[in-house]
């Protein structure tokens, strides 16, 4: 009995020390946690500095950067504005210097050719030919394309293919049997191109496309006497 209260006894202490160095321990724990974090802190802060002084900087120039882009761009605008206002003058000038109604005209072989500038529609750019004693341009050779390619002008010439599509004819009714066509042409796009011109850039021997007839153009008339 007596020994049994002596084990209690003894027991009871040992809880009491190990309790004791347990809060202790805890306490040296919480500090160092404590040290730790204050510690830590001081390296992050130059840390989060650097990251939001990067961020500002990278904002920064990705705006600077877009002001070029679009200032440069504005320039370049303004540059090509300008040039197609100079050019849109220079070609209204040079209009005017051709009256309405004056016909330029060229012989060649035993033609006269000369160029309608009042853009029409195909119909309408072969009734002005007929009104003046020719038709619309008939090809018959090489030499006659090259002479008339070599008068560099974008026009209606007289051939199309609108009674039969692929059946290309002269307006004199006889087929196409040599075409000066451009690579891949005619192809007939949107299945509306039936009415042949000429297209001088970029410059070839082979310079026809087919085009939409109602498209206005100029047009090349085909005469054996002057225009009247
Ligand atoms: C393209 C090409 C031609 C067609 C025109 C119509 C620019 O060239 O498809 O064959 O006649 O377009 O505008
Ligand atoms: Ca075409």
């Amino acid at each position: 009995m007596v020994e049994e209260i002596y084990d209690d006894v003894v027991s009871f202490e040992l809880n009491i020390n190990v309790k004791a160095e347990k809060d202790s321990l805890t306490q040296t724990v919480i500090s160092l946690r404590a040290n730790f974090t204050a510690e830590a802190e001081t390296f992050l802060s130059p840390i989060r500095n650097l990251i939001e002084e990067r961020d500002q900087l990278r904002d920064h120039t990705s705006t600077v950067t877009d002001i070029n882009v679009k200032a440069e761009k504005d320039s370049l605008t303004e540059t090509l504005l300008s040039h197609i206002r100079n050019l849109t003058e220079e070609r209204d000038q040079l209009r005017n210097q051709t009256p309405t109604g004056t016909v330029t005209w060229l012989t060649h072989g035993s033609s006269f050719y000369y160029r309608l500038e009042r853009t029409k529609n195909w119909n309408e750019s072969r009734q002005e030919c007929q009104k003046k004693g020719g038709d619309l341009l008939i090809i018959n050779s090489k030499e006659e394309q090259e002479f008339i390619n070599n008068q560099s002008i974008n026009a209606w010439i007289g051939l199309t293919d609108k009674e039969k599509e692929g059946e290309w004819k002269w307006v004199d009714g006889s087929a196409l049997t040599t075409g000066y066509w451009r690579s891949g042409e005619p192809n007939n796009a949107n299945g509306v191109e039936h009415c042949a011109v000429f297209l001088v850039f970029p410059p070839a021997l082979n310079s026809w496309n087919d085009i939409n007839c109602m498209q206005p153009s100029d047009c090349i008339c085909e005469s054996t006497k002057p225009p009247s």
